[in-house]
């Protein structure tokens, strides 16, 4: 019999493949097999925002989310590039979230295309047997997959785990259209392969900091003991310690979807002039302002985000006392912080956004 605590959880991580892009592919049928890049507008390659997704097709051009429209662009010209279709994504969204609700009481999504699932309670269900559990977990797997692809034609990948962060990985490693289980003793064996940034938590800098003492790997990683990382990236690299062992206790939690909510603009051309920035930033307050009045949102913290000529992106943000849903109060701490960002920095700016969070 086995206890079911912290330490004997089983929660499923869901991600759509490719997800604006195969929106659009199942709209537009004769679009099959073709590069799809779905973002800015390339303007044959002059374009300045960025790209939000591509299709599989499109990736093997190197094109990838967040990569700049015009070197897409220059990637594959002739792929086949698509505004954002934000409403039509987000009735999708809505139609699959609600599938997924049925296979499990405990949901949470934590963004328009990815949920976790726990699916902890099969072991009441299945009376402590592990090997059931694990067998059930991945039928329910397939039947979701199965289910989105029926009623909504569109393929989806499944990660399976002890935990949150296994999960997610699980699902990122048998992407697309895939499903992954990884059981607890295959943990260890799963991860000493696996590059250090696919760790949550170690991004491009502490990537960076890492490669440089020769680490490429989570096996590598491994040698640092809990104190040296602690030393090397404060409290940051406690956590580490324990993600790098596949330690994650995170527990799944039901709640109001949208954790964040935000919106940028890119400038036709790099600019300092105030006169042109305002009026852009205040349509951003605006737009902002409208979508926390539709969510009923309120919001603590707020970010403004400006990228500088050469693509240099700097965040400025403040955390409020109390949550509100006052858009004078947005209106008033955003602009603040937009005009530290003018008159503390004297390159062009190439965009600006507005981000508000719950807490
Ligand atoms: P992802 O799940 O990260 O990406 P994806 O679904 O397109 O592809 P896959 O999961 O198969 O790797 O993001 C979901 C959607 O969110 C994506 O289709 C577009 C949007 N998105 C952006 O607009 N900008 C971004 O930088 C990212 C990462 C995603
Ligand atoms: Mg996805």
């Amino acid at each position: 019999m086995v206890n079911v605590t912290m330490k004997n959880r089983i929660i499923l991580h869901l991600d759509m493949d490719a997800f604006f892009a195969a929106i659009e592919e199942r709209e537009n049928p004769h679009f099959k097999g073709k590069p799809i890049v779905v973002g800015a507008d390339p303007r044959k390659g002059q374009g300045r925002g960025v790209v939000s997704t591509a299709n599989y097709e499109a990736r093997k051009f190197g094109i990838h989310s967040a990569m700049p429209i015009s070197k897409a662009y220059q990637l594959c010209p002739t792929a086949i590039f698509l505004p954002v279709n934000a409403e039509l994504y987000s009735q999708v969204s809505k139609k699959i979230m609600n599938i997924i609700q049925t296979y499990s009481p405990l949901v949470e999504q934590t963004s328009l295309d990815e949920a976790y699932l726990d699916l902890t309670q099969l072991y009441h269900t299945l009376k402590y047997d592990r090997e059931e559990v694990w067998e059930r977990a991945r039928v329910i797997a397939k039947e979701l997959k199965r289910k989105i692809f029926e009623e909504e034609r569109l393929t989806a990948t499944c990660g399976i785990g002890p935990n949150k962060m296994i999960a997610k990985i699980a699902c990122e490693s048998a992407k697309p259209d895939g499903l992954k289980a990884i059981l607890p003793e295959e943990v260890e064996k799963f991860f000493e392969p696996l590059d250090i940034e696919e760790i949550p938590g170690i991004g491009e800098k502490t990537g960076a900091m890492l490669r440089v003492k020769g680490v490429q790997t989570v096996g590598d990683a491994k040698q640092f003991s809990k104190e040296e990382l602690r030393q090397l990236f404060g409290k940051n690299g406690e956590a580490m310690y324990e993600r790098l062992r596949g330690i994650d206790e995170e527990p799944v939690i039901k709640e109001r979807v949208i954790k964040s909510l935000g919106k940028e603009h890119t400038f036709e051309k790099d600019t300092r002039d105030p006169a042109s920035i305002i009026p852009v930033f205040e349509d951003l307050v605006e737009e902002v302002a409208g979508e926390i009045q539709r969510e009923g949102f309120a919001f603590r913290s707020i970010t403004v985000v400006c990228r500088f000529h050469g693509f240099e992106t700097h965040t400025k943000a403040v955390t409020l006392s109390a949550a509100t849903a006052d858009k004078k109060v947005l209106r008033q701490e955003a602009m603040k912080l937009l005009l530290r960002f003018i008159t503390e920095n004297p390159k062009p700016i190439r965009l600006v956004g507005l981000r508000v969070k719950i807490a």
